[in-house]
């Protein structure tokens, strides 16, 4: 039996576990990044393992998303990484030199490796042939540390491209054809890989920018063949030398395949509020526009924002919308400006903004009240802009030129012809805004600088056998880690302070629930089906353990966020039975009995005291999350195991 291109990588860094599909298996990575949202904690959690110097090829830590200093919180934080990166041997990317995805795909990422970063994002990777994760931090310390990455073996999707794109329509529409095939929980467990005839047609930007959203499938991951595109992309990256050619073997076996003709594709939109609500928009055109953001991990390559500029080369966007553009990174940039391209996108009257993760996380640029904002970004989740009653659409850099040139929701094939768009036969290569730790000898006596927002980890006790609790919130499906630990400007500066952070845990679903839960001291949440699908923040997990949650209890889960309650020592645990979810109701008090001996058996039981009912709870954990669990937490199991 053949391989997938992905089971060829996993086999040869296999650490444990067999490759039999939906069985752990841990492997050896290669690479890791972390970004400064998530970057803080994961150094704090690497700090504590008490190791001189990462055992990684290559580990990089990237500013990129807390860049507004409206405070000392998130300067103290970049210093702090800045330090640790120095003393442990981690390469250091500056704020103002891009988003970590954009600049990891540019710079770092190699075909046939592997890498975890603490960002869902990091699939975008599998652009170049990496076969790339996003984690929690814990996790990724754990793999700078040398330690092993754990996942559950997925099964293996593919997506077979015929014909090729026609103008005006672009990588992003297939990113939002597959979704409105698959749903937002339709990759979850599974590795998506890209190919037939139609890949030939893609370069290496346009996959990054549908193995990026691959992420919104709930996949592992999502990864294209490395090929003589991939090997031209780094060529002009002048790496050449990072060039492997990797495809999967004819007789791979996938368990579903997908086919999309390229060349029927049209422009499509994904409405408010979640990335799978996808139309074509021939079919929503004429909705007035507010704002317009183009950017994000997702289009912001120099192919995108040459685009860009071409389509806005001697016109002026519509007097009643504002433009944002924040290219990916400061080659990006740069080339947009020496090429001229730069003066194409200011003078059509839009705000260039810096080479950072920006608006798409709320940082700077909310719409207005009830504004409606087309973002070329990758996630549309109720309040993520900053804004709570803002409408955010999801478009092609495409799309979004042309809406803001007329202010209406526009089809770009209105626009006449599509300007071509020449790349250039090098990249320019600066890289003196990557910083390279300090040599062995000096960074024994470097000191690590801490500022005073960063707060001690919430405490963690080892698991006892039996929780009286309570339900402290019932929610619905889908539920992302933006509703559960939501970011922006105002919050994200305390990514290292859980105890301020708590007080926002849930506020766009329950702004009563930070005090409820606190009060409670022990409680449970029950969540529908895919709970916790969107980011990688471990915050969303350590802040509920912060405010005293011992379990949640779901119709299923999002893959990184299920690993980040285990690692935070919170049970999650799914019904056997999802029609019991109807039967429990917020404030229930609950029992969970005998939870050892369940964890064996795979199934626990909860006895809500309130009704006198009883529910069967699926807990199919591994030998080591059982342990994870009862130590209470991964880090407390990693220091029993040192
Ligand atoms: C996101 O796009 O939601 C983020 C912000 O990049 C997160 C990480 C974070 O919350 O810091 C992610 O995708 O993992
Ligand atoms: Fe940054 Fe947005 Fe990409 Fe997350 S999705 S890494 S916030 S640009």
């Amino acid at each position: 039996m053949g391989y997938t291109i992905a089971e060829k990588i996993i086999k040869s860094h296999l650490l444990s576990g067999k490759m039999v599909r939906g069985s752990e298996i841990s492997i050896k990575i290669d690479q890791t990044l972390t970004q400064d949202a998530t970057g803080t904690m994961a150094y704090l959690e690497f700090e504590t393992m008490g190791i001189d110097r990462v055992k990684t090829e290559k580990s990089v830590a990237y500013i990129d998303h807390n860049t507004l200093q409206c405070g000392f919180e998130n300067a103290d934080d970049h210093r702090y990484i800045q330090s640790v990166c120095q003393k442990h041997g981690i390469y250091f990317s500056r704020a103002g030199n891009g988003i970590c995805h954009q600049v990891h795909l540019e710079r770092f990422g190699k075909p046939g490796k592997t890498l975890i970063g603490s960002d869902s994002h990091t699939p975008t990777g599998g652009g170049l042939g990496m076969l790339s994760f996003g984690a929690g931090g814990l996790d990724v310390a754990i793999a700078m540390g040398g330690g092993a990455y754990y996942i559950t073996m997925p099964k293996m999707y593919k997506v077979n491209l015929t014909g090729k794109l026609k103008p005006f329509v672009s990588a992003k529409d297939v990113s939002l054809e597959i979704l409105r095939i698959l749903s937002v929980k339709g990759g979850v467990g599974a590795i998506i890989e890209w190919g037939g005839e139609g890949v030939k047609t893609l370069s290496v930007p346009e996959r990054a920018t549908i193995t990026n959203m691959g992420t919104e499938l709930g996949a592992t991951t999502s990864i294209f063949p490395s090929d003589e595109i991939t090997k031209e992309f780094l060529i002009k990256q002048r790496r050449e030398e990072d060039y492997v050619p990797l495809s999967s073997d004819d007789d791979a076996v996938y368990d579903r395949i997908i086919d999309i003709n390229l060349s029927e594709l049209e422009p499509m939109i994904a409405c408010p509020h979640s990335p799978d609500n996808v139309r074509k928009v021939s079919e929503i055109e004429g909705i007035k526009v507010d704002q317009v953001c183009i950017g994000s991990c997702t289009n912001s390559s120099l192919l995108d924002l040459y685009k860009v500029a071409s389509l806005l080369k001697n016109k002026k966007i519509d007097k009643n919308v504002s433009l944002s553009v924040s290219p990916g990174s400061k080659q990006v940039l740069s080339m947009l400006a020496k090429s001229g391209a730069l003066n194409d996108i200011l003078s059509s009257g839009a705000r260039v903004l810096e080479c950072a993760c920006g608006p798409c996380i709320g940082m700077g640029f909310s719409p207005n009240s009830n504004g409606v904002s087309l973002r070329t970004f990758n996630r549309n989740f109720l309040g993520r802009s900053g804004t709570k009653d803002g409408n955010v659409y999801l478009v092609s850099p495409e799309v979004a030129v042309a809406s803001a040139l007329t202010g209406y929701i526009t089809d770009p094939r209105k626009l006449g012809d599509m300007p071509s768009v020449t790349m250039p036969e090098f990249f320019d290569i600066d890289d003196s805004s990557i910083l390279a730790p300090l040599n062995e000898i000096d960074a024994k006596n470097a000191e690590i600088l801490r500022g005073p927002n960063i707060k001690p980890f919430p405490e963690t006790t080892p698991l006892e056998n039996q929780i009286k609790s309570t339900v402290a919130l019932k929610v619905g499906d889908n539920i992302t880690t933006d509703h559960i630990m939501p970011a922006g400007a105002k919050i994200l500066p305390y990514r290292s302070n859980i105890p301020f952070l708590s007080k926002f845990c849930f506020q766009v679903v329950d702004e009563s629930f930070a005090d409820r839960a606190k009060e409670l001291k022990s409680s449970i949440i029950v969540g529908g089906s895919n709970y916790g699908q969107g980011s990688s923040r471990e915050h969303a997990a350590l802040v509920p353990l912060y405010l005293g949650v011992k379990a949640v209890v779901s119709k299923s889960f999002a893959r990184i966020h299920v690993a980040n309650l285990i690692n935070a020592g919170i049970i999650p645990l799914t019904f056997e039975n999802e029609y019991d979810y109807d039967k429990i109701s917020q404030n229930d008090k609950i029992e969970l009995n005998d939870l050892f001996e369940g964890f064996e058996k795979g199934k626990v039981v909860m006895y809500n005291v309130t009704k006198n009912q009883k529910y069967n709870l699926i807990c199919s954990f591994t030998k080591r999350q059982i342990e994870i669990l009862k130590a209470g937490s991964l880090l407390a199991y990693t220091k029993n195991n040192a």
